[in-house]
């Protein structure tokens, strides 16, 4: 069974006067979204804006070090999926899109993101944004890079379009918006849908992430994992693409993946393509294969971080020769 997937940047009008992030529940307030996005957990997670040509775009990214941006590849990849063509990038944070932020001197599309010519299902979406000056007035997130996270509460966060699963995206992008999703599957695996039937996640990447959206008392919708939502069920939209995807790892909030794209089952299952509302499925790229190449341009996360993992490798391994 395929996927229809669509791309996750959005244009960005000329003015935002109704700004909303990422499609909510028909029956919970909008304002507990908007709430838990501010929590200060996720204050490392901001929008970016650039052009190309003419035309304006928005999304989103999260600061990862005082000067660097973690985001989708196809934010930041430009008109050849390697960043051309892309002039006046700015990453800006707080509540709404204002306008206001850090310009940025490079844009670094992953290598695999740029050679795969934008593929998303080989789960390499990523990119990274260097600024032209620090932010220290607050704190990057951490990534975590061991966890395993199939079956976790996940937290999205993003300035993505809104609207509710019964009416799909309705809103200009431009609101900060948080809300969860069990870590449902990763690419690679079958998994069961309300109906019963299976859904084949063959082909793509086992570093894709994904939870899908879930009708309160309607299970047939689901397309993966639980069949029945979390108080605050959410689906990223356009706009939410580089978003953040965060865990908590014993009461600390880590970083574990990038927003990539939003899926539809094909038609006749979803006659609406994937537009947010409910039964569509969110893409996320892990970040955890990815460490050592944002090491390798960032020079986060401190090897300190890295080590400590390789440690534990080595722990594991003595343990099991005594054995
Ligand atoms: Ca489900
Ligand atoms: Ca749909």
């Amino acid at each position: 069974m395929s996927l229809i997937c669509a791309g996750m940047v959005c244009f960005l009008s000329g003015t935002l006067h109704v700004c909303q992030a990422g499609t909510i529940r028909d029956d919970v307030a909008d304002s507990f979204y908007t709430s838990l996005a501010q929590q200060s957990v996720y204050d490392s997670v901001g929008f970016l804006t650039w052009s190309i040509g003419s035309s304006g775009y928005i999304a989103s990214g999260t600061l990862i070090a005082p000067d660097w941006v973690l985001t989708a590849g196809h934010v930041v990849g430009g008109t050849d999926d390697n960043g051309a063509g892309v002039s006046g990038m700015i990453f800006g944070m707080g509540p709404t899109y204002n306008g206001i932020g850090i310009s940025a001197t490079e844009w670094i599309p992953y290598g695999g993101w740029s050679s795969s010519g934008g593929n998303l299902w080989a789960g390499v979406d990523l990119g990274l944004v260097h600024l032209s000056q620090a932010i220290t007035n607050v704190a990057p997130a951490q990534m975590d890079f061991s966890t395993s996270l199939l079956g976790l509460l996940g937290t999205s966060v993003g300035y993505g379009r809104s609207g509710t699963g019964l009416t799909g995206m309705n809103t200009n992008p431009g609101v900060k918006r948080a809300g969860q999703n069990v870590i449902d599957a990763q690419g690679g695996m079958l998994t069961t849908m309300g109906n019963g039937s299976l859904l084949d996640l063959d082909g793509i990447s086992s570093t894709v992430l994904f939870y899908d959206f879930d009708k309160p008392a309607e299970s047939v919708l689901s397309s993966m994992g639980s069949t029945a939502p979390v108080a605050l069920e959410y689906l990223i939209g356009n706009g939410d693409s580089g978003g953040a995807l965060f865990i908590d790892v014993g009461g600390v909030t880590k970083l574990v993946g990038v927003n990539s794209f939003l899926a539809s089952l094909p038609d006749p299952l979803d006659t609406t393509g994937p537009n947010g509302d409910y039964g569509d499925l969110a893409g996320v790229v892990s970040v955890q294969s990815f460490g050592n190449w944002i090491y390798e341009v960032t020079g986060v996360p401190e090897p300190s971080g890295l080590s400590l993992l390789l440690l534990g490798l080595s722990g594991l391994a003595l343990v099991r020769r005594r054995k």
